[in-house]
């Protein structure tokens, strides 16, 4: 199975930067636009590496943490944002918010504030799939707290049953640099161990690094594509030291890329160590696949789109009252 190519992983640093600067942007907004901002500074090489390994036209379902998976698969950062503050020019039209930012013209067919809500849905998409002989595969992406949630074991029961094209893909993001699964509230040793129950193969990887994600998502991707069934995926990464309880705040200052290089002795050094845009950024120099300059133009570009998108979602406006009651299901 081969690796990213150069292209691709220039490509996940971009991508990996998007997602830090939106979620550096959402917090920076707080004050404006109070609200409960789960954001993903810490595992953006779960997202980009596994949607890396995904056809244009595979499914993802996400969670309550969903704004990493969304901008990985190719959303708007513009529009993202915009349903992150409710306005009508969201990806769902600003009813969805936060906690269900969606775009089903990219795969992105779920996002549910219940944990381990999207988890079943993944199953029935991957069914579909398989019914309609589509070749398309399902990712469910979700957390270490979905694993005491019934719909998880109910649905990864199924899929086992039906050897469905799935991959379950669970970001214990309090792995590192502790790893204790009692954190989590499992009493399992390992949580990639849970595969076992289900006669399902388990693959666990280092969540900070971006070129073994991809090789595990690969892996587990061609093994459903092929009709092999179903793959556990546990992703080990670590707790943004911004959250104030479960509320994000950016107390550890945005991220500074010369940190990759030149990584100051703080409070933050341990985080900073395991940060894993720092890492890529410094392979990818190591490597001669960029220089400093390079890296550092690409994050003033991707900084300059998220100014574009924070103008664009201030600006937009709210929901009219008459479309109360549209697109709405329940
Ligand atoms: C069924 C259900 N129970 C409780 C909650 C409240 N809640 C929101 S996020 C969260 C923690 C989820 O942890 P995890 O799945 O590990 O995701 P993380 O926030 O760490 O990404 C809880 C308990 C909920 N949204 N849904
Ligand atoms: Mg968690």
């Amino acid at each position: 199975m081969s690796g990213l190519s150069t292209e691709q992983r220039r490509e996940a640093l971009r991508r990996m930067l998007l997602i830090r600067r939106f979620e550096e942007a959402t917090m920076k907004m707080r004050e404006e636009y109070p609200g409960h901002y789960h954001v993903y500074c810490g595992q953006e090489a779960t997202a980009v590496g596994v949607c890396a390994a995904l056809r244009a036209d595979d499914h993802i379902v996400t969670t309550h943490r969903n704004h990493g998976h969304n901008l990985a698969r190719g959303v708007d950062p513009a529009r993202a944002l915009a349903e992150v503050l409710g306005k009508a020019t969201g990806t769902c039209g600003g009813k969805g918010g936060t906690f269900h930012i969606m775009d089903a013209s990219l795969g992105v067919m779920s996002a549910s504030g219940i944990v381990a809500g999207s988890i079943p849905q993944a199953v029935g998409l991957a069914l579909a799939a398989r019914l309609q002989q589509s070749g398309r595969v399902a990712v469910a992406f979700f957390g270490d707290g979905a694993l005491n949630e019934g719909a998880f074991h109910e649905a990864i029961n199924l899929a086992a049953l039906w050897t469905v094209p799935v991959v379950f893909v669970c970001e214990f993001n309090e792995a590192i640099p502790a790893y204790d699964t009692r954190n989590a509230g499992m009493a399992v040793g390992e949580l990639v161990r849970l595969a076992d129950s289900y006669s399902l193969p388990g693959l666990a990887v280092d969540g900070r690094d971006l070129d073994a994600v991809f090789q595990v998502a690969s892996q587990a991707i061609e093994r459903a594509r092929s009709g092999g069934g179903a793959t556990f995926v546990e992703s080990r990464t670590q707790w943004y030291p911004g959250y104030q309880g479960r509320w994000a705040r950016l107390t550890p200052g945005e991220t500074d890329l010369r940190h990759a290089w030149e990584p100051p002795d703080d409070q933050y050094a341990e985080w900073r160590a395991n940060d894993p845009i720092l890492r890529l950024a410094r392979e990818l120099v190591d490597e001669g696949v960029l220089t400093r300059h390079a890296a550092e133009r690409i994050d003033a570009d991707v900084r300059s789109e998220i100014e574009r998108a924070v103008e664009f979602a201030r600006s937009s406006p709210w929901p009219a009252p008459e479309t109360a009651y549209t697109d709405i299901y329940a």
